[in-house]
């Protein structure tokens, strides 16, 4: 028998990412943004980590942070949704892997695979980011080795509130 489609809200997780202008100040936008999706609730936001950057040209180092929303939007809305939220902050892109006021990345999507030429879910590179997986740690224990350190990440005492 075919499997039923799943109904309701769908859990997902959105990395943030800044390290042009007031970095907190993105953050802080960029979480409220998020509140504010259709059909959207925030479930968790993890600490906001200070990383060295990875890939790219010479640039400064990046705030980054993991919320976990429960969600009605399908992923493409979801890309559209983070897409809008970047825009709102200016976002310049520069070149690739260059600096940014912010970006937003869909982690993972409930257990659902993506791949598009314009969105892949999971996130192709999620595996071997330490400024990613160690946000994701702090909301979704369970997706992320107990045990794994990484070079360059720091949790600052800055707080996102919801
Ligand atoms: O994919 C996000 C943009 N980005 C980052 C980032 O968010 N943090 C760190 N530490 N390095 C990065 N390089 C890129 S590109």
């Amino acid at each position: 028998m075919a499997e039923a489609a799943k109904t309701g809200p769908r859990r997902a997780h959105l990395g943030l990412g800044t390290n042009l202008g007031d970095r907190m100040a993105h953050l802080r936008a960029a979480l409220a943004g998020i509140g504010a999706f259709a059909g959207t609730r925030v479930v968790a936001v993890s600490r906001v980590y200070e990383t060295d950057p990875v890939g790219g040209p010479e640039q400064g180092p990046y705030l980054n942070a993991v919320v976990a929303i429960d969600t009605t939007l399908t992923p493409r809305e979801l890309l559209a949704a983070g897409q809008a939220l970047e825009h709102e902050a200016h976002r310049v892109r520069l070149e690739r892997w260059g600096p940014r006021t912010l970006d937003v990345d869909i982690l993972t999507y409930d257990d659902e695979t993506v791949d598009e030429p314009d969105l892949v879910i999971p996130h192709p590179r999620l595996g071997e980011r330490g400024f990613v997986l160690a946000p994701l740690r702090d909301v979704a224990p369970g997706l992320v080795d107990a045990e794994a350190t990484w070079e360059g990440v720091r949790p600052t005492a800055e707080v996102l509130d919801r």
